[in-house]
This record gives C-alpha cells, sequence and structure tokens, in this order.
C-alpha cells in the first residue's frame, strides 16, 4: 500500500502542478482521472507515481516531466507513460530495434581531482553534476559514490555509470564518419552484451530511466556550427522539429551553444530501427548543413 505520506506529497504535488502553466508532456497526459487511478499503485521494487513524476512536479518548465523509477513503472504507470511515451516518439507501435549484440580503464568519479574531473568535462567526454531535472527525480543521491567513467586510449569509447542510467554507452569521434563510430559501438555492446544483458521489454525494447531514451536508446548527435540558422532560434528550432531534431547547447542537454556550435540528434529513438535513427539524424542534419550554407 501506498504510504499516505506519499499520497499526501502527491495530491499537494499535483494540485500545485495542475495550476502551473507547464508545457510538459506529463501536464498534458497527467488528468485527474489518470492520476487518481495511479496514485494508489506501486511496483515490487516499492516505487510509487511520487518517484516518477516528482522531478515534473517540481520543474514546471520541463519537456517531458517523467521518469521510470525501475523498470516495472512502464507497465504499472502505463496509463500516463504510454500516451508521453507516444506523443514524444511521434507515434510509435512496436520497437522494431535490432537485438544489439573493445577496451582500456575505469575512472572512478570519487578517485578523480577536481581539475581531471573537470577536464574530461570540458572535453566534452564525462557527465556534468547538478542537473536539477535528475537531483527532483532523486537520481542523485550519494554522489559521487559508484559514478565514474571507463574509457580507451582513443578516447573514442566511453561508458558512463550511474550518471542518468546505469549505464550510458558512448562512441565518439572527430570528423563525419558514422559508420566507423556506429560499427565501434555495436562491436562494444556485443562484448558487453555477453557479461552484463540489458534489460528490456517486449513493447518498449531497451528500458531506461527517461522514456524519451526507450526502443533503440540511441541519440545519434553531431556537434556543428551553424551561426546563421541559429540567429533565429524560433526559425531553428521549428526547422529541427521538421526533421525529428533536437537541439542541444554544445555541452548536451540544458547548456548553452558556445561559438554557434549545436549538438544536434535524433529525438526519437523508439518505433525504429537502429539504423533509421542514425539516418534521421544523419537526413536533418545534411539538410540543415544545406540551408546554413544558403542563408
Ligand atoms: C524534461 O522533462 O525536460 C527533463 N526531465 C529531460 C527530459 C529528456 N530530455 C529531452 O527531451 N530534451
Amino acid at each position: 500500500k501506498v504510504h499516505p505520506e506519499i499520497l499526501e506529497k502527491l495530491e499537494i504535488g499535483f494540485k500545485n502542478f495542475y495550476k502551473s502553466g507547464s508545457k510538459s508532456l506529463l501536464k498534458k497526459y497527467l488528468t485527474r482521472e489518470v492520476f487518481d487511478k495511479l496514485k494508489t499503485k506501486k511496483t515490487s521494487f516499492d516505487s510509487s507515481l511520487l518517484d516518477c513524476v516528482q522531478s515534473g512536479f517540481a520543474n514546471p518548465d520541463s519537456n517531458v516531466g517523467i521518469y521510470a523509477a525501475d523498470p516495472e513503472c512502464y507497465t504499472i504507470f502505463a496509463d500516463i507513460f504510454d500516451p508521453i511515451i507516444q506523443d514524444y516518439h511521434l507515434g510509435f507501435k512496436n520497437p522494431t530495434y535490432n537485438q544489439l549484440r573493445i577496451m582500456g580503464k575505469y575512472y572512478p568519479l570519487s578517485e578523480m581531482t577536481p581539475d581531471e574531473q573537470q577536464k574530461l568535462v570540458d572535453d566534452h567526454l564525462l557527465f556534468k553534476e547538478g542537473d536539477r531535472f535528475l537531483q527532483a527525480a532523486n537520481s542523485c543521491r550519494y554522489w559521487p559514490n559508484g559514478r565514474g567513467i571507463f574509457y580507451n586510449d582513443d578516447k573514442t569509447f566511453l561508458v558512463w555509470v550511474n550518471e542518468e542510467d546505469h549505464l550510458r554507452i558512448i562512441s565518439l569521434q572527430q570528423g563525419g564518419n558514422l559508420g566507423e563510430v556506429y560499427k565501434r559501438f555495436v562491436t562494444a555492446l556485443i562484448e558487453l552484451e555477453k557479461k552484463i544483458p540489458f534489460i528490456k521489454s517486449e513493447r518498449l525494447g531497451n528500458l531506461t530511466f527517461c522514456p524519451t531514451n526507450l526502443g533503440t536508446a540511441i541519440r545519434a548527435s553531431i556537434h556543428v556550427r551553424l551561426p546563421k540558422l541559429a540567429a533565429n532560434m524560433t526559425r531553428f528550432e521549428e526547422l529541427a522539429d521538421k526533421f525529428n531534431l533536437q537541439v542541444r547547447g554544445t555541452r548536451g542537454e540544458h547548456s548553452e551553444a558556445e561559438g554557434g556550435i549545436y549538438d544536434v540528434s535524433n529525438k526519437r529513438r523508439l518505433g525504429l530501427t537502429e539504423f533509421n535513427a542514425i539516418k534521421e539524424m544523419y537526413e536533418g542534419v545534411t539538410e540543415l548543413i544545406k540551408q546554413e550554407r544558403a542563408a
């Protein structure tokens, strides 16, 4: 049974959230009816609706506003997750991702000097601390313990450990050879999955903390300088939207662009194959570059 204290937090949170001008997907789909149906439910991990929506309640400016506190949340709280997933991933029907089946050293955060840590962040290799959305989701407790980064000597293959997800697997390099990046990524996944099976659902593909990452779980991104397009941010965002792209700052989500450099990636990851997720990014970015040149 959901503890009365949690129920009270949910009720108060919902009332305030309902009155807020939030434009998040959570606001769009968390009706009183859905809320009442879900507020008393719990997963076998003891997660409640509050664990999923507290970030969205605390941050009305969220785009999405919900996280899955454990893999069962996507089933137990499907009445709120499903419409959000449908909306975000443009009406996906089934995951269609292919089963994806290298290496260096692990560097724990707790054993790095602040300088070493900052250098890795500046080089776009390491995650940064202090994301208020994640903090409000209660996903940063006991920081920096149990967190760290694995990387190879070339720094072209990285694994983030216990940032937002248990693992964030990253392949990257300078230049535009997406094939090489993808090949390295897949090779590593095949090896990793022999040792640690990833949690998957038949309905949603790979399961992740944030519903935006479900399915292929692939965010294919490129750092690209688009100063002319960026001169009109509204138009730029509209254009990106047209190609199902998401535009982020140079240091990723919730960061600013430095020197007109943007991080542009596929927005949806669910309902298409890995190849098509990358293709979506590739084709969209090609079009953006064309328009930048013409501008
Ligand atoms: C939000 O809802 O805005 C944050 N919790 C981040 C969600 C994932 N990011 C994104 O779609 N840009």
